[in-house]
C-alpha cells in the first residue's frame, strides 16, 4: 500500500501552536482539531514593561555608559545620552521588553554594578 496515512497517530496540525500545558498535553483530543468546528484563536499582547535607571552620585559615567551599551545594547552615543539623561533628571528609560527579558535585564545590570561595588539602581515599571 502506497498511502498509508490511515495507519499513521493523529498529528496536529504544523500550523496550528503547540499545546503548552500539561492539561493540553493529556487530552487525547484537542477541541481545536475537531472536524468541521469553527475555532477562534484570541491572542493578546504580553504586558511589556520599562526598565529604568537611576541617578546615584557615585556609579561613574563611564559604566554606566558600558552597562547600556553591553546589556541594552545601545549604541555609544544613545547610551551616552540615556546616562546624561539619568544623570540629570534622575532616572533614564534603557529599553521595553516582556517581563522576563526586563527583569534579566534589571537582574543583570544590578549584579554587575554590585560585583564592581557600585550603588547603581535599576527598576521596571509597566510600560
Ligand atoms: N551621577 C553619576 C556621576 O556623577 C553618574 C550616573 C549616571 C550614575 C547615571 C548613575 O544611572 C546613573 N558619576
Amino acid at each position: 500500500m502506497t498511502d498509508n496515512s490511515a495507519h499513521r497517530p493523529e498529528q496536529p496540525d504544523k500550523a496550528s501552536p503547540p499545546s503548552h500545558t500539561a492539561q493540553d498535553a493529556a487530552s487525547p483530543v484537542s477541541p481545536s482539531f475537531l472536524p468541521g468546528q469553527k475555532t477562534t484563536t484570541e491572542l493578546s499582547r504580553p504586558t511589556m514593561y520599562d526598565v529604568v535607571l537611576l541617578n546615584d552620585d557615585f556609579t561613574p559615567m563611564d559604566f554606566v555608559v558600558m552597562v547600556l551599551k553591553d546589556i541594552f545594547h545601545r549604541p555609544h552615543q544613545e547610551s551616552l545620552s540615556v546616562m546624561l539623561q539619568t544623570h540629570h533628571q534622575g532616572r533614564g528609560h534603557c529599553g521595553t521588553y516582556t517581563r522576563d527579558v526586563a527583569e534579566t535585564k534589571m537582574i543583570q545590570v544590578i549584579d554587575l554594578a554590585r560585583r564592581n561595588s557600585y550603588p547603581l539602581r535599576c527598576i521596571m515599571v509597566k510600560s
